[in-house]
């Protein structure tokens, strides 16, 4: 039991191929075919449909429409992301954990100096076994809880993104074996993807399904609905090469079929996208990072002045707009929010402002991102919720004005039917994600509450779904005793990488370093980010090592369910996640294994003893067992759902409201869209951050009440006077791909340092370089009092001045104590929340230095820290195994 369950398979063959859906996002991603030889991945490449089907077979299940004259067409060939397609470089990095790996200077048991938890993040790694390992936890998770309480172990990791899995998901294993034998605290996600939206939009658009994120419900038919009505599509915050990438690459054939039917796409970014870089017809408009509020504004005063809005729509669709009206016309603060206003923030020119209010407020036009960076700053409920005000003064929901975002790429996953297959919907029930629990604390306050021993913060205690009124409920970390309330002294990640997905990076590596955790475990493919400050950590399997049944997910052309065998053994020692709780429960007693394999929860139907059970019951469970015979599909390996008939008559959601708005309101407690929220006045009246209506925020010192001062306008800016634009990476998926050699080698991707080094870019415009005394190469340092972190300049057009560019996601390669060489931007982005009441993450848009390292200063840290500078990298997948690892052959 719980051991690897595919010690044989197909790879003992000379030659096998397998089908999987393993984008780095969760979602699945486009399906490829993994080649091995000799149990080795030789490569990975996308495939026909028409491989294992004909044509006439899949006539019911590829879908197209037509729109002015020209028809769109499901492909039927795939296009997996190119972070699935380089996955050999991940399944034999460098950086890949083989064993179960135990800190040097730790021991279990809580004696302190044994713990040398100061150490964590300095000092490196032994191997140990696997029945050592499972020993130590078992152990450790009864101890602790005897000695501070039951709920004093934090499982952290519960959710987030990681690799395409079903049965053996990552997210929630350690939960599913905390829970059945004691208590545990739950970190709970904060609504990362979508903060602005969340803490934002639903005040002024409610709480729908998908709307729980805080976006208006929508699905696939939106893109139909665009493609057939629209003429302009707006992309400001949007960069759909590549971030609808990380599924597969049909927006990008979306996107191409616009331009060729006429329409007008506009990029409103301060970065020169890869979007409007490969697509010569796009017009780019540079503003500055975390500005839209001002731009937004200033083009509201384009359409209230020049009467460029639906007065109707206002009228039968809004609330609040006198008061709209008399912020953006001055009549409020004495401030018009004219476009010359507007231009002095964000950096646009009050003509360029002029020109598209005016070209958006006469074209029909919806706005198009994946979520959007510009809703991941400080105070980003106000471009949350400017972006809403800007739709429904345009008549939201009429054809052609949408909100296209992550929930539109499900190609045939909405157009198939309403019941997903993706990953995403199994995975719940595997790893069992959002189970509550007695004790929460959001991801973001993670490193407070243990530095502090206690937190509080306004939202659901399971915070990710939370609907409009939970964020009037005020949450305490720990609960009182008499309900379990316990100081958190054991931390167990399955998703190590809070320091570089989240906020405050560096509080995090110090919070990781006191000493009241007297246990620290991360379950890890790779050993990076947080593992590198873990005690134990623990190696796990990449889908190529596991025998699943896998769906396409979010973001795909079309909807496939794929079984496989697993392609190679797998790599060193390493066990799923799924197979880590198995073998820990053991220790708990003999039965339990069993018990979680088999039947999960009570209540839940059984999954199966076995993983091959296990594979059949999914594939019972999902819609497509009236459509294909099990041996059939094991078979061919993939099949193609048949679509929905009915999918063509759905109409998106936004169109019934704009249709009749008395019969189908949006979530708020007036039905219709809020420019002012009666909600927010009354249980926050004193909130000068998220006041009733959005505004242009400023911010300022904390001792005045502010949460931020990250902007231009603010103190801070004398000293730190660049707005970093922290996106995710176009070569990384998050804190995921940092090691793929053939990404490395792209210029984009890294800087050579003159020492060697690949640095993480800084792109910087050629006027501040100047001013700076940068070129391009150099090796700067990237800091705020949050500390520093190493990065090459690379000094490109492609920026606004005033602004740079570091993608979130590079691996932190500590120095010291707030200093880092790896370029993980994360690590200086603010700690605290987004503003007052609102316990989300701002980690883009705030401010930063950028000056040269010059060969002394570099000379004097080598000295300073030789043991930093002297550990063992490698250029072509940078920061590895051998450097953290001792008495590695
Ligand atoms: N500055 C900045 N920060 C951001 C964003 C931004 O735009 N700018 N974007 C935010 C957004 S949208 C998101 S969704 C979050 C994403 O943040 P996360 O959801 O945390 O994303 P990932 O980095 O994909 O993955 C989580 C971790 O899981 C690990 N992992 C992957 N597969 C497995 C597995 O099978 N087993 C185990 N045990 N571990 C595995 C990965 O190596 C990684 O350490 O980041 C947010 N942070
Ligand atoms: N390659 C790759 N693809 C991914 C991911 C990944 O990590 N890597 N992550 C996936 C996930 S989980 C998510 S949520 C999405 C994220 O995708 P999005 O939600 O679209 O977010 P980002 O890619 O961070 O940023 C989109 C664009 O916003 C711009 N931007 C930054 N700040 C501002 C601002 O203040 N105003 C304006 N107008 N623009 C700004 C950035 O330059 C970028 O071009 O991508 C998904 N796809
Ligand atoms: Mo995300």
């Amino acid at each position: 039991m719980a051991e690897h369950e595919v010690a044989s398979g197909p790879w003992q063959e000379p030659e096998t191929t397998i089908y999987r859906g393993m984008a780095c996002g969760g979602t699945g991603g486009e399906l490829s075919a993994i080649d091995s030889k000799d149990g080795k991945v030789v490569r990975i490449r996308p495939i026909r449909y028409t491989d294992e089907y004909s044509m006439d077979e899949l006539k019911d299940s590829l879908w197209s429409f037509t729109a002015r004259g020209k028809t769109l067409k499901c492909p039927v060939k795939t296009a997996p992301p190119y972070q699935s397609l380089a996955y050999k470089k991940r399944i034999y990095s460098k950086n890949r954990v083989k064993y179960p790996l135990k800190r040097v200077d730790w021991e279990p048991g809580g004696d302190p100096d044994k713990i040398n938890a100061e150490n964590r993040g300095k000092s490196k790694f032994v191997r140990i076994s696997w029945d050592e390992a499972c020993d130590i936890i078992a152990d450790e998770i009864k101890r602790v809880r005897k000695t501070y309480g039951e709920n004093s172990v934090l499982a952290v990791g519960e959710d987030g993104h990681c690799q395409s899995k079903i049965i053996h998901m990552v997210g929630g294993n350690h939960i599913n074996l905390l829970m059945r034998t004691g208590g545990f605290t739950r970190e709970v996600r904060t609504p990362d993807s979508v903060e602005g939206f969340y803490w934002g939009a639903k005040f002024a658009w409610g709480a729908q399904v998908q709307a729980g994120l805080g976006m208006f419900d929508n699905g696939w038919n939106v893109i139909e609905d665009v493609t057939k009505n629209a003429d302009m599509v707006i992309m400001q915050a949007g960069d759909l090469e590549t971030t609808q990438n990380y599924a597969s690459q049909w927006m990008s054939r979306v996107m191409r079929f616009w331009m060729d039917i006429g329409i007008k796409l506009v990029v409103v970014d301060p970065f020169c996208t890869y979007t409007s870089v490969c697509h010569d017809e796009i017009t780019w408009i540079p503003l500055l990072p975390n500005t839209d509020v001002a731009l937004d504004y200033g083009m509201m005063y384009v359409w209230l002045t020049e009467g460029l809005y639906d007065v109707n729509y206002v009228e039968t669709h809004t609330y609040g707009f006198d008061k709209l009206k008399a912020y953006v016309l001055g009549e409020e603060d004495g401030i018009p929010k004219t476009p010359k206003w507007a231009s002095e923030i964000c950096g646009v020119e009050p003509w360029t402002i002029k020109a598209l209010a005016r070209e958006w407020g006469t074209k029909t036009t919806s706005i198009l991102h994946y979520c959007g960076c510009h809703v991941r700053g400080p105070y980003s409920h106000e471009p949350g919720r400017t972006e809403v005000y800007k739709l429904a003064l345009q008549g939201f929901g009429a054809p052609g004005v949408q909100q296209i975002h992550l929930f539109s790429y499900g190609g045939g996953k909405q157009a198939v039917r309403p019941t997903p297959y993706g990953p995403m919907m199994f995975s719940e029930m595997h790893a069992m994600q959002f189970y509550p629990a007695d004790q929460t604390i959001p991801r973001t306050l993670v490193a407070r509450s243990i530095q502090n021993g206690h937190s509080d913060w306004w939202g659901s205690p399971q915070i990710i779904f939370a609907m409009p009124d939970e964020q009037f409920e005020h949450n305490f970390y720990p609960i009182e005793e008499d309900e379990g309330g316990a100081k958190v002294h054991m931390l167990w990640s399955e998703k190590p990488c809070n320091q570089t997905c989240w906020n405050g990076g560096f509080e995090f590596q110090e919070a990781m370093r006191n000493k009241d955790l007297e246990c620290v475990i991360t379950n890890h493919p790779w050993l990076e980010n947080d593992s590198l400050f873990a005690d134990l950590v623990l190696p796990v399997t990449t889908p190529a090592e596991e025998s699943d049944i896998v769906g396409s997910g979010m973001g795909d052309s079309i909807e496939v369910v794929a079984v496989q065998d697993a392609a190679i053994p797998p790599v060193g020692e390493s066990l799923s996640d799924y197979e880590i709780s198995l073998k820990i429960a053991e220790r708990f007693d003999p039965e339990l294994p069993k018990q979680m394999a088999e039947g999960r929860i009570e209540g839940e139907p059984a999954f199966g003893l076995t993983i091959e059970q296990q594979k059949k019951s999914e594939y019972e469970r999902s819609p497509i067992v009236s459509e294909i015979g099990w041996e059939e599909l094991k078979a061919k390996g993939f099949y193609v759902p048949k679509q929905d008939p009915y999918a063509k008559d759905y109409k998106p959601n936004a169109r019934l409201f704009y249709e009749d708005p008395e019969s189908f309101p949006v979530g708020t407690p007036s039905g219709k869209i809020e420019f002012y929220s009666d909600q927010l006045e009354e249980n926050f009246p004193d909130d000068k951050e998220r006041q009733p209506l959005a505004k242009w925020i400023v911010g300022g010192p904390e001792s005045e009440g502010w949460t931020h001062d990250e902007t231009l306008a603010g103190e801070r800016a004398k000293k730190y006077p660049f707005l970093v634009n922290a996106c995710t990476g176009r070569w990384r998926f998050h804190a995921q791909c940092d090691d793929i050699t053939w990404h490395r080698e792209i210029p984009t991707a890294k800087v050579v340092g003159k020492d060697g080094y690949l640095y993480e870019p800084c792109w910087m415009s050629p006027e501040d370089a100047k001013k700076q005394g940068i070129e391009d190469g150099d090796i700067v340092k990237v800091y705020n009092e949050r500390g520093t972190v190493l990065c090459g300049a690379k000094v490109s057009e492609r920026i606004l001045p005033q602004s740079v560019m570091v993608n979130k996601g590079s691996r932190s390669d500590p120095i010291a104590s707030e200093f880092d060489r790896g370029g993980n931007i994360n690590l200086i982005s603010p700690a605290g929340p987004i503003s007052k009441h609102c316990y989300g993450f701002a980690v883009s848009g705030y401010l930063v230095d950028v000056q040269k390292v010059s060969d002394e200063e570099m000379a004097g840290w080598v000295k300073q820290y030789p043991e930093a500078f002297e550990r063992a990298y490698d250029p072509a997948s940078g920061s590895h195994y051998d450097g953290w690892v001792e008495g590695v052959e």
